[in-house]
């Protein structure tokens, strides 16, 4: 099934959201198959937001992303990435739907608690720039017949 990649940033750490933030992924259905907690190093700073090292914000961006460590963790699901961007809600918390983790735990548009990959593609890169491949747990679902229908347990195996 299709993997995606977040981040349970700084800001959420600190402020005791970790428990609430896994809860609603592991609820929706989504595996976790991988979770590491890090500080983010410059480099790993500069290449995750390569995108955004011009922009006049990254200086505290860069310096919100290394003010704790963070959570990494990889997740697993069908259409994993498109659902968990949808649960995470848009980039300014203020502007996130309610019932999206954005909107219902953030007023920001900086500190916005979680990053989620966007794009199949990207998560790819993201999950390797964060995890080895054995770091990485490949398991069965004791309920994945309870999770998907049939057809789609065939579709999205
Ligand atoms: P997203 O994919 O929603 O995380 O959004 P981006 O990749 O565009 O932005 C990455 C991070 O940069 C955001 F989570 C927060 C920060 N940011 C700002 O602080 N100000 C902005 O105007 C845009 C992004």
């Amino acid at each position: 099934m299709e993997k995606t990649l977040i981040l349970i940033k700084p800001n959420a750490i600190q402020r005791g959201l970790t428990g609430d933030i896994i809860t609603r992924f592991e609820r929706k259905g989504l595996r976790f198959v991988g979770m590491k907690m890090l500080f983010m190093t410059d480099e790993l700073v500069a290449e995750h937001y390569a995108h955004l090292v011009a922009r006049p914000f990254f200086p505290y961006l860069k310096a919100s992303m290394q003010a704790a460590p963070l959570i990494a963790c990889c997740l697993e699901g069908a259409e994993a990435v498109e659902t968990v961007r949808q649960m995470v809600g848009v980039t300014n918390s203020r502007k996130a739907l309610p019932g999206t983790i954005r909107g219902d735990f953030s007023m920001s548009g900086e500190q916005n608690v979680v990053h989620a990959s966007d794009s199949v593609e990207n998560a790819l890169v993201e999950i390797n720039r964060f995890f080895k491949p054995e770091e990485l747990f490949d398991y069965q679902s004791a309920v994945t017949c309870f999770e998907y229908g049939g057809e789609e347990t065939i579709k999205y195996k």
